[in-house]
Protein backbone atom coordinates (compact mmCIF):
# COMPACT_ATOMS: atom_id res chain seq x y z
CA UNK A 1 0.00 0.00 0.00
CA UNK A 2 3.09 2.75 0.72
CA UNK A 3 4.18 2.06 -2.74
CA UNK A 4 1.02 2.76 -4.50
CA UNK A 5 0.52 6.00 -2.45
CA UNK A 6 3.98 7.01 -3.70
CA UNK A 7 3.32 6.33 -7.03
CA UNK A 8 -0.03 8.31 -6.86
CA UNK A 9 2.05 11.21 -5.23
CA UNK A 10 4.40 11.27 -7.91
CA UNK A 11 2.00 11.58 -10.77
CA UNK A 12 0.72 14.46 -8.56
CA UNK A 13 4.48 16.02 -8.51
CA UNK A 14 4.16 15.74 -12.12
CA UNK A 15 1.45 17.34 -13.03
CA UNK A 16 2.13 20.23 -10.76
CA UNK A 17 5.44 20.46 -12.58
CA UNK A 18 4.30 20.37 -16.04
CA UNK A 19 2.03 24.05 -14.60
CA UNK A 20 4.95 26.04 -14.69
CA UNK A 21 6.18 24.71 -18.18
CA UNK A 22 3.01 25.65 -19.83
CA UNK A 23 3.09 29.12 -18.34
CA UNK A 24 6.85 29.47 -20.12
CA UNK A 25 5.54 28.57 -23.49
CA UNK A 26 2.67 31.05 -23.26
CA UNK A 27 5.45 34.20 -22.23
CA UNK A 28 7.75 32.95 -25.21
CA UNK A 29 4.78 33.50 -27.61
CA UNK A 30 4.62 36.49 -27.15
CA UNK A 31 5.26 39.28 -29.64
CA UNK A 32 8.61 41.26 -30.88
CA UNK A 33 9.16 44.57 -30.56
CA UNK A 34 9.75 45.99 -33.65
CA UNK A 35 11.91 49.28 -33.74
CA UNK A 36 11.10 52.16 -36.60
CA UNK A 37 12.48 55.90 -36.35
CA UNK A 38 10.39 58.70 -36.97
CA UNK A 39 12.99 61.45 -38.87
CA UNK A 40 12.72 64.29 -40.90
CA UNK A 41 10.78 63.74 -43.33
CA UNK A 42 10.88 59.89 -43.25
CA UNK A 43 10.42 56.73 -40.80
CA UNK A 44 12.91 54.29 -40.66
CA UNK A 45 12.48 51.50 -42.39
CA UNK A 46 9.72 52.84 -44.92
CA UNK A 47 8.42 48.97 -44.87
CA UNK A 48 8.16 46.55 -42.43
CA UNK A 49 6.97 43.09 -42.20
CA UNK A 50 6.46 41.79 -38.63
CA UNK A 51 4.40 38.94 -37.58
CA UNK A 52 0.52 39.39 -35.62
CA UNK A 53 1.12 39.99 -31.80
CA UNK A 54 3.99 42.38 -32.19
CA UNK A 55 4.64 45.51 -31.27
CA UNK A 56 5.88 48.61 -33.02
CA UNK A 57 7.84 51.17 -31.52
CA UNK A 58 8.32 54.40 -32.92
CA UNK A 59 11.43 56.36 -31.67
CA UNK A 60 11.54 59.84 -32.72
CA UNK A 61 15.15 60.56 -33.31
CA UNK A 62 17.11 62.77 -31.56
CA UNK A 63 18.46 65.07 -34.20
CA UNK A 64 15.08 66.00 -35.99
CA UNK A 65 14.28 69.30 -35.65
CA UNK A 66 10.66 69.39 -36.08
CA UNK A 67 7.43 67.63 -34.82
CA UNK A 68 5.73 64.58 -36.69
CA UNK A 69 3.20 61.91 -35.70
CA UNK A 70 2.30 58.49 -36.57
CA UNK A 71 -1.24 57.97 -38.26
CA UNK A 72 -2.96 55.24 -39.01
CA UNK A 73 -3.80 55.86 -42.95
CA UNK A 74 -5.19 52.33 -44.14
CA UNK A 75 -5.87 49.21 -42.17
CA UNK A 76 -7.07 45.79 -42.60
CA UNK A 77 -10.52 44.99 -41.86
CA UNK A 78 -11.18 44.37 -37.62
CA UNK A 79 -8.07 46.18 -36.69
CA UNK A 80 -8.07 49.27 -34.57
CA UNK A 81 -7.74 52.51 -35.39
CA UNK A 82 -5.01 54.84 -33.89
CA UNK A 83 -2.89 57.98 -34.05
CA UNK A 84 0.07 59.48 -31.96
CA UNK A 85 -0.35 62.74 -30.48
CA UNK A 86 2.53 64.84 -32.58
CA UNK A 87 5.79 64.25 -30.93
CA UNK A 88 8.90 65.42 -30.83
CA UNK A 89 12.73 64.33 -30.53
CA UNK A 90 13.34 61.61 -28.09
CA UNK A 91 9.10 60.20 -27.58
CA UNK A 92 8.21 57.27 -28.06
CA UNK A 93 4.81 55.52 -29.79
CA UNK A 94 4.16 52.22 -29.38
CA UNK A 95 1.39 49.95 -31.05
CA UNK A 96 0.49 45.81 -30.72
CA UNK A 97 -0.71 45.36 -34.13
CA UNK A 98 -2.47 42.03 -33.92
CA UNK A 99 -4.84 42.02 -36.99
CA UNK A 100 -3.00 40.31 -40.33
CA UNK A 101 -3.30 42.30 -43.42
CA UNK A 102 -1.74 46.04 -44.73
CA UNK A 103 -1.34 48.99 -42.14
CA UNK A 104 -0.53 52.71 -44.14
CA UNK A 105 1.16 54.95 -41.73
CA UNK A 106 1.53 58.48 -42.72
CA UNK A 107 2.70 61.57 -40.51
CA UNK A 108 -0.09 64.38 -41.07
CA UNK A 109 2.21 67.27 -41.57
CA UNK A 110 4.23 65.80 -44.37
CA UNK A 111 1.89 63.23 -45.35
CA UNK A 112 3.03 63.28 -49.26
CA UNK A 113 6.68 62.42 -47.94
CA UNK A 114 6.42 61.02 -44.76
CA UNK A 115 4.74 57.44 -44.97
CA UNK A 116 5.52 53.75 -44.38
CA UNK A 117 3.47 50.56 -45.20
CA UNK A 118 3.33 47.38 -42.33
CA UNK A 119 2.85 44.43 -43.24
CA UNK A 120 1.36 42.21 -40.34
CA UNK A 121 1.43 38.33 -41.22
CA UNK A 122 -0.17 35.46 -39.10
CA UNK A 123 1.81 34.33 -35.94
CA UNK A 124 3.71 31.08 -36.88
CA UNK A 125 2.16 28.05 -35.42
CU1 LIG B 1 6.47 64.42 -40.27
Amino acid sequence: MIGRKSTLAMVGAAAFAAAPTALALGATSKGKTRKVSVNDNYYGPSKLTIHAGDTVDWHWSEDETDVHDVSLKTKPKGAKAFASDPLAAGEDFKRKLTVPGTYKIICTFHEEEMKMTITVKKKPS
